[in-house]
């Protein structure tokens, strides 16, 4: 084989095993991070807002899979040039991209919000394996070049097959150390400590007889997920704490067994995404079990002239709302969701559920930090990104059943769904088909004015195409808006509406 083919089948093996080698490192120490996942959380954190914005409305949930494929699509190609080079002479051109790239990710590493010196480690060895690798891979070429037999497509894949298992060796070794370093199985261990009092058992899911309709209760497997990180940070309680700093007279810490000394008390409260599309499924509901946060923060005393309370994440996601939000509604530090410790991707340790407001203004995930400060001086994440300060969350309601462009036996069936106006409560939920004046639905138990409510109608349809659509009024007894607003700076508004055929 001539060599420039040959370098773009060595570039790529070489980048592979030292990626793989790079990421085995990373997984050696919990403050590390594969320097792919490193470059890819700087590339989240400085791509400009509209340029994050079209990615989103693109790919949806996938923007992640699309930036984590747009990586590996360059470093591929760089990795061809890179080959090509080497093997036409050019090493110095070879060396330098492979040093650049080093440089880039160990730069991205120290940026990570758990650095230290050696998080430049796995960018560092990373680029080592590349260049030894890549030497080796010539060396083999050029030997048979000099004996005079030509490297064959035999020796290429001898070579290929041996780099591959050694990568795959190293990633599956880096998934075992992971897992067993894993903070899953302290999570599982952790025994929950009891609130004073416990909620009544929740009724009768009105789901279970509606297909279709979205349970009372969220499952945790089924809760949307929503952060700006690539990796799930896997958080030790034992490297962990809570601090409460800033504007107050005591500032003070709690490791993980002081927070679940403290009394708890468990919360049935539904959160929401601002970015949650009418009809969206960014919205859950859930039992949370956690400690009082006008509690802690009354402890710390904060000063008169806070007027901000903002979390901090250990992946350094931030979010603050107003002091005057804790008005005696039961914001918590939650340790548990559902009757289990809180799930790795909802926040383990702790995170901070408010009712009433968006997850991008409270619901800091991996929660390390409680600063008391003043809108004036500090900003959250997605404010300087462009979405509103403050933002409780709009009332809002959802057709679950039947889906959008349904096509339909002509016989009874349910159209149901889920409302939600959280702290004021639903009082009525409204469903009108085609041209018929609106039809009230039956409500679903509301077993707190912090959930969502379900609903339903029975309708005996008649042949076509029908329009379906509904308003939730809130306890206060306003009606949900009919003008559609967007999602961008504070939440959606409008009503759901969806088409189906009955055939
Ligand atoms: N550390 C961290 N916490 C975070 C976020 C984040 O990006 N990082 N996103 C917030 C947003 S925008 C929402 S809507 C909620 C989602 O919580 P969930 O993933 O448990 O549903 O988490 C909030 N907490
Ligand atoms: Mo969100």
């Amino acid at each position: 084989m001539e060599s420039k083919r040959l370098g773009s089948v060595f570039g790529p093996l070489a980048m592979v095993a030292g990626l793989s080698i790079g990421h085995f490192i990373a997984s050696v120490n919990s403050n590390w991070q594969s320097p792919l996942i490193s470059l890819g959380n700087r590339i989240i954190d400085y791509v400009p807002p509209p340029v994050k914005k079209l990615v989103i409305n693109l790919f949806g949930t996938y923007d992640k899979l699309f930036l984590i494929a747009t990586i590996f699509a360059v470093v591929f190609g760089l990795s061809l040039f890179v080959g090509r080079a080497y093997l036409s002479g050019k090493r110095g051109v070879a060396y330098s991209i492979i040093a650049a790239m080093s440089i880039a990710a160990s730069w991205a590493a120290l940026l990570d919000a758990r650095s230290n010196l050696f998080s430049v480690l796995p960018a560092f060895i990373s680029g080592g394996t590349t260049l030894y690798v890549l030497r080796w891979l010539n060396q083999q070429g050029s030997e048979s070049v000099d004996s005079g037999v030509e490297i064959s497509r035999r020796d290429v894949f001898k070579a290929i097959g041996v780099i591959g298992a050694v990568s795959i060796a190293a990633m599956g070794a880096a998934k075992l150390l992971a897992q067993k370093a894993s903070v899953q199985i302290e999570r599982i261990k952790i025994a929950l400590p009891k609130p004073l009092k416990f909620l009544p058992n929740p009724p009768v899911d009105p789901a279970i007889t509606t297909p279709g309709l979205s349970p009372l209760f969220t499952p945790n497997e089924d809760f949307y997920r929503i952060d700006t990180s690539l990796a799930i940070p896997n958080v030790s309680t034992e490297d962990w704490q809570l601090e409460i700093v800033g504007m107050v007279d005591n500032p003070f810490t709690l490791s993980y067994q002081e927070l679940i000394a403290r009394p708890v008390f468990e919360l049935d409260a539904t959160i929401a995404c601002v970015s949650n599309e009418i009809g969206g499924d960014l919205v859950g509901n859930a039992r949370w079990l956690g400690v009082r946060l006008d509690d802690l923060i009354r402890e710390a005393g904060a000063s008169a002239d806070a007027d901000q309370v903002m979390g901090y994440s250990v992946d350094g996601f931030t979010a603050g709302f107003p002091v005057a939000t804790l008005d005696g509604r039961d914001a918590m530090i939650a340790i548990g969701m559902n009757g289990e410790t809180l799930p790795l991707a909802h926040g383990f340790p702790a995170r901070i559920i408010v009712p009433g407001i968006y997850g991008y203004v409270s619901a800091v995930k991996w929660l390390t930090r409680i600063e008391l400060t003043r809108f004036d001086i500090k900003h959250g994440y997605w404010i300087s990104r462009g979405w509103s300060e403050r933002a409780p969350i709009k009332t809002a309601s959802r057709i679950d059943t039947p889906s959008n462009g349904a096509e339909l036996p002509l016989e009874t069936l349910a159209i149901a769904g889920v409302a939600w106006a959280m702290i004021r409560g639903i009082s009525k939920v409204e469903v009108k088909i085609g041209n018929l004046p609106w039809r009230e639905a039956t409500l679903g138990p509301q077993i707190a004015k912090t959930t969502w409510r379900q609903w339903w109608i029975d309708w005996d349809p008649k042949k076509g195409v029908h329009v379906i659509s509904v308003r939730a009024t809130d306890g206060d007894g306003v009606v949900q808006p009919e003008a559609y607003v967007p999602v961008d700076p504070n939440g959606a508004e409008g009503w759901h509406t969806i088409n189906v055929e009955v055939l």
